[in-house]
């Protein structure tokens, strides 16, 4: 066997593990999400470092992701969902949550995505990205997203 076999594969398929309080937790792969209904944002960011940036970006809704995957949270009364939150996670640990009621329709519904690509770029071997167009920062615009944990906040 040559030294080359034993080397980690290239991440040319990254995936999403979605889990928590889902009937239907899974992983999905950038190829995977791009087969839900796709969403086009032009979104404009600020960073602390390198200052204003201006992206294209596009992907499903994080509302639709969150939903295929069947949380188990009541969604007849308004208010059981209000506790609920996501938490999403890049591949180096940068992690923030958006509240259930941020993506909800009944609530804020903002259009959230989880990008599967980048100014025409496809993200299928980093990972997702998400995108946050209500945020001045660009903090929470996770890239290489590995995870979304979905459930209520317990306090
Ligand atoms: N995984 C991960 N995503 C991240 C960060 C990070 O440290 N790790 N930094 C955030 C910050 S602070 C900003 S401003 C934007 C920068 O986006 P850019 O990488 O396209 O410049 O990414 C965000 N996404
Ligand atoms: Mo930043």
């Amino acid at each position: 066997m040559s030294r080359s076999d034993l080397s980690a594969p290239a991440r040319t398929h990254a995936s999403v593990r979605l889990h928590g309080m889902l009937d239907a937790p899974g992983e999905l792969t950038v190829a995977q999400l791009r087969e839900l209904p796709v969403s086009r944002v032009e979104a404009t960011f600020d960073c602390l470092g390198s200052g204003e940036q201006r992206h294209r970006f596009e992907g499903p809704r994080l509302w639709d992701v969150v939903r295929a995957a069947r949380p188990v949270v009541d969604l007849r009364g308004r208010k059981a969902r209000l506790a609920f939150l996501l938490a999403v996670t890049g591949a180096d640990g940068h992690c923030a949550v958006v509240s259930w009621a941020e993506i909800d329709p009944d609530f804020g519904g903002q259009e959230i995505l989880l990008a599967t690509s980048a100014d025409g770029t496809p993200l299928d071997a980093a990972g997702p990205q998400l995108v946050v167009p209500g945020d001045r920062s660009g903090a929470r615009y996770i890239s290489g997203i590995t995870d979304v944990w979905v459930g209520p906040f317990r306090g």
